[in-house]
């Protein structure tokens, strides 16, 4: 009993020396010290031995248990830490590795624009107004003087919801919505910036969604000379102080008189060339002053009070401006396109 007792002892111990990894060791803890392992076996089997025997066979099985235990301890604390430390090695970050590039994003050309425009007029007192893109027939139309026979209503055709509700052609019902809030007293001096829609075909330079910014002053004593100022001031902020202007007459049906605005030509200084088409002068905008039905309409006397308005396209603006040659190129979300027009801000 004695030897078989050494003999377990000696292999148990080799057996957990040898052990790779903790799962090893938890089979060899079952193997030997377990309820059905070897050395329970002997204790349990002490009633056969002669009664001298049973203190000495006894003492020794626990002391082999014990030893066995010990070991297995030890080796387990070992193999914990090896794991600790490969995982540590494995886990490791090298320092040196080139860093991945983080791509910075910078404002929609169409934004920049806005927000200049915005900053300008802000600077000359103005506020900006904002409505909705989905609009009444009323508002879209007939509170501008175009009412439901007009021939005006051809050129701005639409996407209807309801034969009542449309996608807005313009940003003028956000004027007339402020005009009618204001009860018929001035002073109103605003600036609507926003989305529109037509029923167009897309191309280079026709899209049927683009933004306007449109402009509305209403006070007493308003006049042509007032426009003709503010426009001026607002080329050559946006375009440049070297470039010229010109007002040529022209229709709206909510205003009137109008008129529409070029510049002089960057490119040829006003000699002609491909970009103005051999005139020298590039059109920028329609302007006028507020045809009286309009003011009148939106709860405005027209024998009291004056005004005038002006409308852009903000696409056109940033095409002239950053040189760029198609207008489905701002929707098109190429983010080639768009870093072309990096900046801090
Ligand atoms: C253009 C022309 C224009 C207006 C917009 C306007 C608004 C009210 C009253 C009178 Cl509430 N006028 N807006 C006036 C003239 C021209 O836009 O060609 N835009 C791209």
């Amino acid at each position: 009993m004695k030897e078989r007792l050494e003999q377990l002892r000696k292999e148990a111990l080799e057996h957990i020396e040898g052990a790779k990894d903790l799962k090893e060791i938890q089979q060899i803890r079952i193997t030997y010290l377990g309820k059905k392992g070897p050395i329970t076996d002997i204790l349990r089997g002490m009633k056969n031995l002669a009664p001298e025997e049973r203190p000495k066979i006894g003492a020794l099985a626990n002391e082999v248990r014990e030893t066995i235990t010990e070991k297995i301890e030890k080796k387990w604390k070992e193999l914990e830490q090896a794991a600790i430390q490969r995982k540590l090695a494995e886990e490791s970050i090298d320092v040196t590795l080139p860093g991945r590039k983080m791509t910075v994003g910078n404002r929609h050309p169409l934004t920049r624009v806005i927000e200049e425009v915005e900053d300008l007029f802000i600077g000359l007192g103005y506020t900006v107004a904002e409505g909705p893109e989905v609009e009444t027939d009323y508002y879209n139309f007939e509170a501008l003087n175009i009412p439901k026979d007009h021939p005006a209503r051809d050129m701005q055709d639409s996407f209807y919801i309801t034969n009542d509700l449309l996608m807005r052609t313009q940003t003028s019902p956000v004027q007339a919505r402020t005009m009618e809030k204001a009860k018929g007293k001035g002073p109103i001096k605003i600036i609507c910036p926003g989305k529109t829609f037509r029923r167009d075909n897309d191309d280079a330079t026709h899209s049927h969604q683009f933004m306007q910014i449109e402009g509305l002053v209403v006070d007493e004593n308003i006049r042509m000379s007032d426009l003709y100022g503010t426009l001026e001031y607002f080329a050559k902020k946006i375009f440049g102080n070297d470039r010229q202007i010109r007002l040529r007459p022209s229709f709206f049906p909510f205003t009137e008189p109008s008129l529409e605005m070029d510049i002089s030509c960057k490119i040829c200084g006003g000699k002609g060339c491909h970009v103005c088409k051999g005139s020298g002068w590039i059109e920028i905008l329609g302007a006028g002053m507020v045809h009286p039905n309009v003011l009148r309409m939106n709860g405005f006397d027209p024998e009291k009070y004056s005004g005038f308005a002006f409308g852009v396209g903000v696409e056109r603006i940033a095409m002239l401006k950053y040189g760029i040659d198609d207008i489905r190129h701002f929707y098109t979300n190429d983010v080639r396109f768009l870093h072309q027009f990096f900046q801090k801000d």
